[in-house]
């Protein structure tokens, strides 16, 4: 089966990246921890901010604040302006047909709980299943084990193989008559593996099977386009792509959010309601409830302003050649083992070093100014399936350098002298 790149369609010449001056935009990479120039190579836990977000957030709370979408005053109508704006660039920036397609919410987890909530639970019965793949972060296991267990649905795992790729041999034989939903994440946490999304997806729904992609980690790395995904659901955090926490985005066809039931109850989002009767409110607001996080919101705004200005494909082209570059470097250390060598990756190097602890590298290299995440990294059945406790995990942004690879490396061989 041919797996598809994400950058098959760019050409092969492009204007170099200029990350010495977008490094600029991120004020904390002017800092410096434990002495150290900071060198952060944690960015599939969250990314930095350009100053444009962090200057959104603090204009909104020193000069725009206001309850929105029920005042008439002057600065709710300004807050409800702005929050709305926010929904068309995102709407604007993964292509959805329709800005009542985008329903705001706290981050990629919520937006997977809300479809296992609600389309979950309103259309899974005993017998059916949910087919998800064995690289999914938790927050794309667990809501589906809840609903599941609680429809008496079974959840079906497409198997990875060495290199961290799906089977899709497997996940063809996998779907079927009784598979009501096909989960996916776009991109691993975990591996960097990249999905051949756009094939899986045909796939699916080839068999009538809706699809809901886990973006979280796609988004930072790559421009997305729904309409031509054909994803039923796409899920994503504003944080991971270099914006605000606690805001983030669930994508869905308007004809399934039209028929699911709402998430949950309160403000916003009815119609009217009496002690008999409630009548929801149109999309996106039925599944919006409550005062909604509008300074993130907002901030979110910005933060898609910044990203739509960037050349995306510079910015693809950098990212593969340094994690090119990475791949090579590490390669080159004995006793260091990559976990994830699919053909197609982003922004993600796992490993292990011989039989020293994750969290004692994690720590040395802190000392260095290092900052990389060691764990699970929330993704215990990847850890199961390559036979590891946890992995040392360096995930990349573009304003990271091939001279930070270098520090990572030069740390690693201190954590090597230490444990000679
Ligand atoms: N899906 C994937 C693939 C993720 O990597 C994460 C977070 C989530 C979902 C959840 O996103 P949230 O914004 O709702 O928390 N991943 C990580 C990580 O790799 N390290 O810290 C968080």
């Amino acid at each position: 089966m041919i797996a598809q790149s994400p950058f098959a369609q760019t050409p092969s010449k492009t204007i170099p990246l200029d990350v010495e001056r977008l490094r600029r935009d991120f004020p904390i990479l002017q800092t410096s921890v434990r002495g150290k120039p900071l060198v952060y190579l944690d960015n599939a836990a969250t990314t930095q901010k350009p100053r444009v977000v962090i200057d959104a957030l603090r204009r909104y709370y020193e000069a725009q604040n206001a309850n929105i979408h029920r005042g008439v005053h002057y600065l709710s109508e300004l807050g409800t302006k702005l929050y709305e704006d926010a929904r068309l660039k995102a709407q604007d920036f993964i292509h959805a047909a329709d800005w009542r397609e985008i329903i705001f919410v706290r981050g990629t987890t919520e937006g997977i709980n809300l479809v296992a909530a609600t389309y979950g639970r309103s259309k899974l019965n005993e017998g059916d299943e949910v087919l998800i793949s064995g690289m999914e972060h938790h927050s794309n296991i667990v809501p589906w084990q809840m609903v599941c267990g609680e429809r008496k649905a079974t959840l079906k795992v497409v198997p990875l193989n060495d290199n961290g790729e799906l089977v899709l041999e497997e996940y063809d034989r996998m779907l079927s008559s009784r598979t009501k939903m096909v989960a996916l994440a776009h991109v691993s946490n975990a591996l960097g593996t990249v999905n051949p999304l756009k094939r899986m997806i045909a796939m699916a729904h080839a068999k009538g099977i809706p699809v809901l992609v886990d973006g979280a980690q796609a988004l930072p790395h790559m421009k997305v386009d729904v309409q031509d995904l054909d994803c039923d659901f796409y899920a994503f955090s504003a944080h991971k792509m270099y914006g605000p926490t606690g805001i983030g985005v669930l994508y869905g066809k308007s004809a399934l959010l039209q028929d699911m039931p709402p998430y949950q109850g309160g403000g916003d989002m009815i119609k009217s309601v009496t002690f008999e009767k409630t009548l929801f409110n149109d999309l996106p607001y039925k599944f919006e409830a409550g005062t909604p996080n509008i300074a993130d919101g907002i901030a979110f705004g910005a933060t898609l302003d910044y990203v739509q200005a960037l050349d995306w494909t510079a910015v693809m082209h950098y990212e593969r050649d340094l994690l090119d570059y990475a791949t090579e470097q590490l390669s080159g250390i004995k006793s260091l083992r990559l976990i994830g060598t699919a053909r197609e990756k982003a922004g993600v190097i796992s490993f292990v070093l011989g039989t020293i602890h994750p969290h004692d590298i994690g720590t040395i290299l802190d000392q260095e100014g290092i900052a990389v995440r060691t764990g699970h990294h929330c993704a215990q059945p990847v850890m199961i399936r390559y036979d590891v406790p946890a992995t040392v995990r360096a995930s990349f942004a573009f304003y990271n350098t091939k001279s930070e690879v270098d520090a990572l490396v030069r740390g690693i061989g201190k954590v090597l002298e230490v444990f000679a």
